[in-house]
């Protein structure tokens, strides 16, 4: 009987073990994962979730501000980046701009391939209570409420800008009065960088009447495409003197194009770009580029500030623009040390 009664203590006090262990082993599984959402929780509530829809990776530009922003809106800086590459086409904006909003992230960016079609999906995150910062280029809405603010560049000066250093150039070559035969390789229609600098261009050298635009068309500032338009150019046309490239990747295209047809482009065919991205630099050195307008994509530093004060409730100013210059070919050797990008 003793016996028994050992036996059955024994099992009763097994069968206790057991159940603690069990409560031990899921109480430890609830406090793993309570540790882990507590962790991950305290991570998540320390992070600003930031949406970014960049526009694509079409230039050495692009590329840069892609690095800038990443390097800026890290983790240890306090973000949680998610990254959209549109790939250059507005409907894939407006389906990550979608995506960001059933995630809930807390600040939208936005560098928009074009200007419009952006009152709807910008109106979801209002209705959403997101905020959205506009950077690089603008977009065009009846509602200026639909954005908390944009960063970017002033790109109708940057065309005047390259006007204005085309006619001081000539003059100071001599040909100031002769006639000049001018074609633009413009960047992606109907963006704000296309068109501030063919209305900035187009605008100042209407001033001076030996000048001709013979024509304008889009290199959709890509160096492939920017190479095919001028090579069309030079077989519509025989007395090109001046290409206007809207950016420097196109500007590459057309200087490979001019020297498959014979020319030497930076003297018998003066380029003007935009960009002043590190290999103009380089090209200007060879002499095949004169000057390439700066146009700065280090936007980084500005959003991750702007992004923490939109958290932090403050208001900031609603037109932000970025410091750039001009960069002609005789100060090039000694500027591009101190290039950033
Ligand atoms: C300008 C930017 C333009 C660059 C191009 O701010 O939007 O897009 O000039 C880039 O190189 O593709």
């Amino acid at each position: 009987m003793k016996k028994r009664v050992l036996a059955l203590l024994m099992c009763v006090l097994l069968v206790a073990t057991m159940a603690v262990g069990c409560g031990e082993k899921k109480d430890n599984k609830d406090d793993s994962k309570a540790t882990t959402a507590d962790s991950s929780s305290d991570s998540s509530k320390d992070l600003i979730t930031i949406g970014f829809s960049q526009v694509g990776a079409e230039s050495d530009w692009r590329v840069a501000n892609t690095e800038s922003m990443k390097a800026a809106l890290s983790e240890e800086n306090g973000f949680k980046l998610i990254f959209a590459d549109a790939q250059q086409k507005q409907e894939n904006q407006t389906k990550a701009v979608r995506d960001f909003i059933s995630q809930e992230v807390d600040v939208i960016v936005i560098a928009p391939v074009t200007e419009t079609g952006w009152e709807t999906v910008l109106g979801e995150a209002k209705d959403a209570g997101i905020p959205v910062i506009i950077v690089d280029r603008m977009i065009d809405v009846s509602d200026d409420s639909l954005y908390s603010c944009w960063v970017g560049s002033d790109f109708k000066q940057e065309g005047v800008d390259a006007a204005n250093w085309l006619v001081e150039y000539m003059n100071k070559q001599g040909t100031g009065d002769a006639e000049h035969n001018v074609v633009v390789l413009q960047g992606t229609i109907g963006s704000s960088a296309e068109i501030g600098r063919t209305k900035g261009f187009d605008e100042t050298i209407a001033g001076f009447t030996n000048y001709n635009v013979l024509e304008e068309q889009t290199g959709e500032f890509t160096q492939a495409k920017g190479q095919e338009v001028m090579e069309a150019f030079l077989k519509k046309y025989d007395n090109i003197d001046v290409v206007i490239a809207q950016n420097d990747n196109m500007a590459f295209g057309a200087i490979d194009a001019l020297k498959a047809a014979g020319k030497t482009p930076g003297k018998d065919v003066v380029i003007v770009s935009f960009d002043a991205v590190k290999a103009a630099f380089d090209s200007m050195i060879a002499g095949d580029m004169n000057v390439s307008v700066e146009c700065n994509p280090l936007h980084g530093p500005r959003v991750a500030e702007l992004a923490k004060k939109l958290m932090a409730g403050e208001t900031v100013e609603k037109i932000q623009y970025v410091e750039e210059g001009v960069y002609p070919a005789e100060t090039a050797a000694q500027e591009l040390p101190n290039r950033q990008y």
